[in-house]
């Protein structure tokens, strides 16, 4: 599906805001996929599409949880976690998207998971960093993805986790495993 497409298919399921978080977060995983090397087009559908059932009825949400067999311990979590995997499930079965990399950045999307692959990271990162984002710390994250896009990962997990723990939040399982996975690689290639 070509760009114009895609941006009018999800203007449709979006506030304004949402969607112009959109665009800043297509414009910086475009960026980021030509400086780590990751197929561009990839990056750009999965960004356009990321946040596409954001704004989906929760029950509607639960259901395909449900349904779908998705993991069932996202239901006992919070329900921002959701709208990444139904996102995946309905941009496939609604806007007709089959690439499985382009899902599956989706898919994790929100909390991370261990063994990301590039895309993935692409995804997370410009997600965070985009221009229209203003939370404390973001600044040094867009300082570190444009030198290391496994250390802006991790800055950027441990900014979100440090986010839930100061408000007595729970941390969703994956969001732990990506970043204890992250951390260990990094650490084996001695690169902090
Ligand atoms: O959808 P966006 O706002 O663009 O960004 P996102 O998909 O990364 O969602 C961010 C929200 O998700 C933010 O409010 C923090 C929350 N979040 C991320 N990981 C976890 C989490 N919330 C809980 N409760 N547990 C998590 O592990
Ligand atoms: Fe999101
Ligand atoms: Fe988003």
């Amino acid at each position: 599906m070509n760009r114009d497409k895609a941006l009018r298919v999800v203007k449709e399921q979006l506030t304004e805001r949402r969607y112009v978080h959109t665009i800043g977060v297509m414009e910086t995983a475009i960026k980021l996929a030509e400086i780590y090397k990751v197929d561009a087009e990839k990056a750009e559908l999965a960004a356009i599409f990321h946040d596409y059932a954001k704004f989906r009825d929760k029950e509607e949400m639960r259901q395909i949880i449900i349904n779908q067999k998705m993991p069932h311990d996202l239901l006992q979590h919070h329900d921002e976690l959701w709208h990444a995997p139904v996102g995946a499930y309905l941009v496939e079965k609604e806007a007709g998207i089959t690439d499985p990399e382009v899902l599956e950045a989706i898919r994790c999307h929100t909390s991370g998971k261990i063994n990301m692959s590039p895309l993935d990271k692409v995804l997370y990162v410009a997600d965070y960093i985009e221009p229209g984002r203003d939370f404390p710390g973001v600044e040094q994250v867009r300082e570190s993805a444009m030198t290391s896009l496994d250390i802006a990962v991790i800055q950027a997990m441990k900014n979100t986790i440090t986010f839930l723990l100061k408000r007595n939040q729970p941390v969703y399982p994956d969001t732990f495993h990506a970043y204890n996975d992250m951390t260990m690689k990094v650490k084996e290639r001695k690169l902090t």
